[in-house]
């Protein structure tokens, strides 16, 4: 571990800017929020808020940490000098944000030489706070966290009995395929969820709310902080064909219904957009 760097106090640093930009988000998000601009395709978009929050996250980084790096969704990209880096979505659930949807969270994840040591996703309308520090567990409100659902009874889930969520891409070609492997896979589990925030399926993972999650397309900082937490809870987060997890595909959950989804997932070829 670098020197002055104790993961506690990163976790501990990370957890009040989530709150910070969690009150920010829902006592000033305005009455006609819209469309600031849009990104990789006119369905990928960004408002104000988004912006706002990443600005709040950064600019309380820098004045505890200012020679740490930072990668933001909203565009911060920072090198540093200290081997810590911060991977920050300012708002994960973009669009559900706009609808008023209250499942958005803030996702601020902290890596040390690369990996991610400690990870908080805070989503204010469920007034749930869910963290982890590597090696030392889950936890939602300070409460302990085990990634088996209530049905599941720490067994594995078998495909056909399992709650699985999943997420889709922003360009057309992509959902069309996306689209086709959820209705393969319909048939074979209990039913699918599609709640619009990765960093949140990897916390309902964490915590049984699902008994699996898979998506293409996840990028580094919608994964960073849900899947530590996801992981000290005990699940598996990974890729295809033993890879680790990225944009190219990530699954998680408990032994057995990981290799079983993967195994679906392979069959299915399902990390390709035509
Ligand atoms: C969202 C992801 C979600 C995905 C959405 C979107 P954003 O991130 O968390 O899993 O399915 O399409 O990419 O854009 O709200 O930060």
């Amino acid at each position: 571990m670098p020197e002055n760097v104790n993961p506690k106090d990163l976790l501990e640093l990370a957890v009040r800017l989530a709150d910070e930009a969690g009150r920010l988000l829902v006592q000033e998000r305005p009455r006609d929020l819209g469309v600031a601009d849009t990104k990789s395709s006119p369905t990928d978009i960004v408002t104000v808020m988004d912006q706002r929050s990443e600005k709040l996250i950064v600019e309380g980084i820098l004045a505890e940490r200012p020679d740490d790096a930072i990668l933001g969704e909203e565009g911060s990209d920072r090198q540093g000098t200290s081997g810590v880096r911060w991977v920050i979505d300012p708002i994960d659930g973009t669009v559900n944000y706009l609808y008023e949807i209250p499942l958005w969270g803030v996702s601020i994840g902290v890596e040390v030489d690369g990996q991610t040591v400690a990870g908080v996703v805070e989503i204010p309308m469920l007034r749930e706070t869910f963290t982890a520090l590597r090696g030392d567990g889950a936890y939602r409100n300070g409460e302990a966290i085990r990634a088996y659902s209530a049905q599941s009874e720490g067994k594995p889930v078998p495909l056909e009995r399992a709650l699985i969520a999943t997420g889709f891409g922003y360009a057309a070609r992509r959902r069309a395929v996306q689209g086709e492997i959820v209705a393969d896979l319909l048939p074979r589990v209990r039913d699918i969820r599609r709640g619009g925030s990765a960093a949140l399926d990897l916390c309902s993972v964490a915590c049984g709310r699902v008994d699996g999650y898979f998506e293409r397309g996840a990028k580094p900082w919608d994964l960073s902080a849900g899947a530590l937490i996801a992981q000290e809870a005990g699940a598996k987060v990974g890729g295809l064909y033993g890879a680790a997890a990225s944009d190219e595909m990530t699954v998680a959950a408990a032994e057995g219904l990981f290799e079983a989804l993967c195994g679906f997932l392979e069959g299915h070829d399902a990390a390709r957009d035509s």
